[in-house]
């Protein structure tokens, strides 16, 4: 009956200490997607802090890379090679915006919310500058904010 009693309380020891596990998301790069052409699937994920992404170069001549000035202050931008995967950890709390560099003009754009979304009315705000790059698909990045 002791070892018993002294096994369960192990066992939830166990159970408490174990630390949360970073997960792993994946967002393919498509020439078609269910938001139409040149578009991240899923455009919009909301992550936690320590959770890595993997862009996957599902379809070729995409690349993934953080929007300067469109990231958390502090936060690491990234830049992947065209047709490549690219994976990225993401430690810093917020909203980052990121790109495929040639389809930018087409808005293929994509959103993740790491933890909180505390950096909104920043990105909402220089947001407005930045897609006036945008040739098609101008609504796209505002449709994808307002998720949050
Ligand atoms: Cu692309």
């Amino acid at each position: 009956m002791k070892n018993t009693h002294k096994l369960a309380t192990a066992f939830l020891m166990l159970i408490l200490s174990a630390p949360t596990f970073a997960a792993e998301h994946v967002v393919k790069m498509l020439n078609m997607g269910k938001d139409g052409t040149m578009v991240f699937e899923p455009a919009v994920l909301s992550v936690n802090v320590g959770d890595t992404v993997k862009f996957e170069a599902t379809d070729m001549a995409h690349n993934s890379a953080s929007v300067k000035g469109l990231i958390p202050a502090g936060s690491k931008p990234w830049m992947g090679k065209m047709s490549k995967d690219i994976s990225v950890t993401f430690d810093t709390e917020g909203l980052y915006v990121y790109e495929c560099t040639p389809h930018k003009m087409m808005a293929m754009v994509g959103v993740i919310k790491v933890g909180n979304a505390n950096n909104l009315d920043d990105i909402k705000f220089k947001s407005q500058q930045y897609k006036k790059a945008f040739v098609m698909n101008k609504d796209r990045l505002d449709k994808y904010l307002s998720e949050f």
